[in-house]
């Protein structure tokens, strides 16, 4: 089994954390996406779409989202459960994974991909207005996320779950975009300190 991944860069980043969080170690194969070589013929066999991460399995199959291999991994290995363990815990952290995903993570990419010089020869075409749009979404989602974190300690209930790495790479993700979290949001902040205090929230 194989884990193509690339630098440091945040999807790729989902799945260390989660294998972190289940004390597990997969052989990686580090691409260099700004050298392009997620575009060679090998790599697009794997994945269409030239995204890391990609898992391949020892009989050759590729799996690609960082989501859809975080769920093989848990299948193979449960313990801890990372995406719960209860019909209504596992709708709860499927919500909010999408959530964070759909509504803080894609809007942070956005302002990356269509702002950043060195983005350009990935992302075509690069759109600065996009980048710009995109800003005022991402203070939106944290005083929404602030308002739900007063009353709990992780994003989907009382226990840490794949969601919450969602969120880590998130916030994360603001430092090279040069965003930060608006003062006043100080649950969004306990969060943040507390993933990355844990052992894998330094994890790449
Ligand atoms: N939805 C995908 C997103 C994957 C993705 O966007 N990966 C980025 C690195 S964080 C990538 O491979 N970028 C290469 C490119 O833009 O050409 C997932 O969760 O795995």
């Amino acid at each position: 089994m194989k884990l193509y991944v690339s630098g440091r860069t945040p999807n790729p980043r989902r799945v260390s954390v989660f294998l972190a969080e289940k004390g597990l170690h997969i052989e990686r194969v580090d691409l260099d996406i700004m050298k392009e070589e997620h575009k060679d013929a090998g790599f697009v066999a794997m994945n269409p779409w030239q995204r890391v991460p990609v898992l391949v399995l020892d009989d050759g199959t590729a799996i690609c989202e960082s989501i859809a291999i975080c769920r093989y991994v848990e299948a193979l290995h449960p313990m801890p459960p990372l995406f719960g363990t209860t019909p209504t815990s596992q709708a709860l952290i499927e919500m909010w994974n999408r959530r964070l995903e759909l509504n803080l993570l894609a809007q942070i990419a956005a302002i990356f991909r269509h702002s950043h010089p060195a983005m350009a020869h990935l992302e075509v075409p690069q759109v600065p207005a996009w980048a710009q749009a995109n800003r005022p979404k991402v203070d939106e989602s944290l005083a929404i996320l602030d308002r739900e974190l007063a009353n709990r300690e992780f994003i989907a209930g009382d226990t840490y779950s794949v969601a919450d790495i969602t969120g880590l790479i998130a916030l994360d993700f603001m430092k090279p975009v040069k965003l930060t979290i608006p003062d006043g949001l100080d649950h969004i902040r306990r969060w943040h300190e507390t993933l990355r205090a844990r052992p894998s929230g330094s994890v790449w």
